[in-house]
C-alpha cells in the first residue's frame, strides 16, 4: 500500500491534566478535590508525593504556552479542574477559576494553538464526594452537566475540541477495583459497574446538551484502550482475548459509540448480580448521544496479552509496578475468564508496561473497523528516568526512538484509511504520575524540582523538543 502521509490540517499536539501540572492547589478561590485528600493518607502515593505543587503551571502558564508555541505545537490538550470552577462542586460559580482557564485559552490563541479541552481528568470536588459520595450517586449526573453547561457557556465560543471524560475505564478500575485512585475501594465489582454508569449517563447527557446549546465543535470521550493478543491460537486463550476485549475495551467503547453496552458482557454481570441499575430512558439517551459524538479520544501506551484463567475464587487483580523496578508488576487478570502475562517479544519501560507502537496502528484499525469513527489520539508517551546534565542538557533519545515507532505506526493506520485527527504526546512538561510522583517523566521539557516547593522550577527543552519540532515542521517523520 502506498503512504499517503498525515492530511494538511493534521494536529500535532501535546496533553497535561489539571492536578498534575497546576499546583496552586488552594489559590485562586479552588476548593479541594478527591485527589488532594486522597494524597494525604499516608501510604497512599508514591513517597507521599502531592500534586499541590506540582509543576506550578498555574503561576507559569505564560512560560509554558510559549514554549508550546516555539515548538510549533498545533494543539494543546489540558484539563480544567472542576474545583476551580466550583469550588463546592455546585453552587457558585468561582469568577478567578474562570479567568485563569479563559487566560489560557487567550494564550493558545494568540498562537494560534488549538485548545483542546478535558472536562474531566479525574480531579472531582471534595464537596460532592462528601454531599453524596461523588461518582456512586446518580445526583453526579447533573452536577457534572452543570459544570460542563458552563464550561460551553464561557468557552464555547473559542474552543472546537472537546473531551468529556478522561480514561473512566481507568479511574472506576483503580477507583474501585485496585483501589489505588480515590476513593481507594477494593474489588467493589458491583459499584464500579454502577459508577461507570454514572459517568456515561453524565458523559451523554453534557454531549446532548453541548449540541442542544448549539455547539458545532468536535466533542467525544478518551479511552485508555490497552488491545490484546491472543497468548497462541488455543482456542482457550483465543476465547480469553474475546472476553478480555468485551469486558475491558468494547465495554467503554461501545457506549460511546453505539449507546449500547455489549450483550455477552452483560450477561456475565447479570450472572455474577454485578450488573448495573439503569433507569427507564437511560439507554436511549446513550444511544443519542453516541449518534451525537464526533470522535474516539484513545490514550495510548501499551499492549497485553490474554490467556485463559482456569483459578476460582483467588484474589483477582495483580498490582502495577509503581517504583520504577522493573519486574515489580503482577499479572492482572479476572479468575475464570483471562490473565494478562507479559509479551515474551516486547521490550517494556522501567514500570513493566510493554513498548509496542504496532499496537497504536492495532487501536486505530480497530475503531475504524468497529465503529467508523474519526481518532483523536489523546495521549501516548514514554515515562523515563530522564537525567539533566551539567550542562543543562536532556539526552532523551529513547523517547524519541519510542515516539518516532508510534508516529510511524500512526502514519500506517492513516495510510490504510483510519480517519486520526490530531495526536497528542504524553507530556508537555514533566509533570506529577498519580502513582510514581515526579521521577516518571513524560515531558519535552524537563522540570528541575529538586528543590521542590520554594525551588527553581525552572524549564530545559530536551532533544526530543527539537526532534518533535521537526515533525511538526515536516508534518510527520
Ligand atoms: C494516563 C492518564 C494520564 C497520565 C498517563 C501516564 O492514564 O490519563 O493522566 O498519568 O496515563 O500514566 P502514569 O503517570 O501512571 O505513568
Amino acid at each position: 500500500m502506498k503512504k499517503t502521509g498525515f492530511p494538511e490540517n493534521f494536529l500535532w499536539g501535546s496533553a497535561s491534566a489539571a492536578y498534575q501540572i497546576e499546583g496552586g492547589y488552594l489559590d485562586g478561590g479552588k476548593g479541594m478535590t478527591n485527589w488532594d485528600t486522597f494524597v494525604r493518607i499516608p501510604g497512599k502515593t508514591y513517597k507521599e508525593t502531592t500534586g499541590d505543587v506540582a509543576v506550578d503551571h498555574y503561576h507559569r502558564y505564560k512560560e509554558d504556552i510559549a514554549l508550546m508555541a516555539e515548538m510549533g505545537l498545533k494543539t494543546y490538550r489540558f484539563s480544567i479542574a472542576w474545583a476551580r470552577i466550583y469550588p463546592q462542586g455546585t453552587g457558585d460559580i468561582n469568577e478567578e477559576g474562570i479567568t485563569f482557564y479563559q487566560n489560557i485559552i487567550d494564550e493558545c490563541l494568540k498562537y494560534g494553538i488549538e485548545p483542546m479541552v478535558t472536562i474531566y481528568h479525574w480531579d472531582l470536588p471534595q464537596a460532592l464526594v462528601d454531599a453524596y459520595g461523588g461518582w456512586e450517586s446518580p445526583q453526579i449526573i447533573s452536577d457534572y452537566v452543570n459544570y460542563a453547561k458552563t464550561l460551553f457557556r464561557y468557552y464555547g465560543n473559542k474552543v472546537k475540541y472537546w473531551i468529556t471524560m478522561n480514561e473512566q475505564n481507568i479511574f472506576t478500575s483503580l477507583g474501585w477495583l485496585t483501589a489505588q485512585h480515590p476513593p481507594g475501594k477494593f474489588d467493589d465489582q458491583k459499584m464500579f459497574y454502577q459508577v461507570n454508569h454514572h459517568a456515561f449517563m453524565a458523559h451523554a447527557k453534557a454531549v446532548l446538551a453541548y449540541r442542544e446549546m448549539g455547539g458545532t465543535g468536535l466533542i467525544g470521550a478518551s479511552f485508555a484502550y490497552t488491545p490484546s493478543y491472543a497468548l497462541d491460537c488455543r482456542p482457550e486463550n483465543a476465547m480469553a482475548k474475546y472476553n478480555y476485549d468485551d469486558l475491558k475495551n468494547f465495554w467503554w467503547m461501545d457506549v460511546y459509540a453505539y449507546g449500547r453496552y455489549p450483550k455477552a458482557a452483560m450477561a456475565y454481570l447479570k450472572e455474577k448480580g454485578i450488573a448495573p441499575v439503569m433507569q427507564d430512558g437511560d439507554q436511549e439517551l446513550l444511544k443519542q448521544a453516541a449518534a451525537a459524538i464526533s470522535f474516539m479520544g484513545v490514550n495510548y501506551y501499551q499492549s497485553c496479552v490474554c490467556e485463559y484463567n482456569p483459578m476460582d475464587g483467588v484474589t483477582p487483580y495483580g498490582t502495577m509496578n509503581t517504583t520504577g523496578v522493573k519486574g515489580s508488576a503482577q499479572e492482572i487478570g479476572i479468575p475464570g475468564i483471562y490473565n494478562n502475562p507479559a509479551n515474551p517479544y516486547l521490550k517494556t519501560t522501567d514500570w513493566d508496561w510493554s513498548i509496542d507502537p504496532d499496537g497504536l496502528r492495532y487501536c486505530c484499525r480497530e475503531i475504524t473497523s468497529r465503529y467508523a469513527l474519526p481518532i483523536i489520539i489523546s495521549e501516548n508517551g514514554l515515562g523515563a528516568f530522564d537525567q539533566k546534565t551539567e550542562e543543562n542538557e536532556i539526552h532523551d533519545d529513547y523517547r524519541i526512538h519510542y515516539l518516532k515507532e508510534h508516529i510511524r505506526a500512526l502514519e500506517e493506520a492513516v495510510t490504510e484509511g483510519c480517519e486520526v485527527l490530531a495526536y497528542c504526546t504524553w507530556s508537555f512538561t514533566d509533570l506529577l504520575s498519580w502513582l510514581n510522583g515526579y521521577q516518571k517523566r513524560y515531558g519535552f521539557v524537563y522540570v528541575d524540582r529538586e528543590e521542590a516547593d520554594g525551588g527553581s522550577m525552572n524549564r530545559y527543552k530536551k532533544d526530543s523538543f527539537y526532534w518533535y519540532q521537526k515533525v511538526i515542521q515536516n508534518n510527520g517523520l
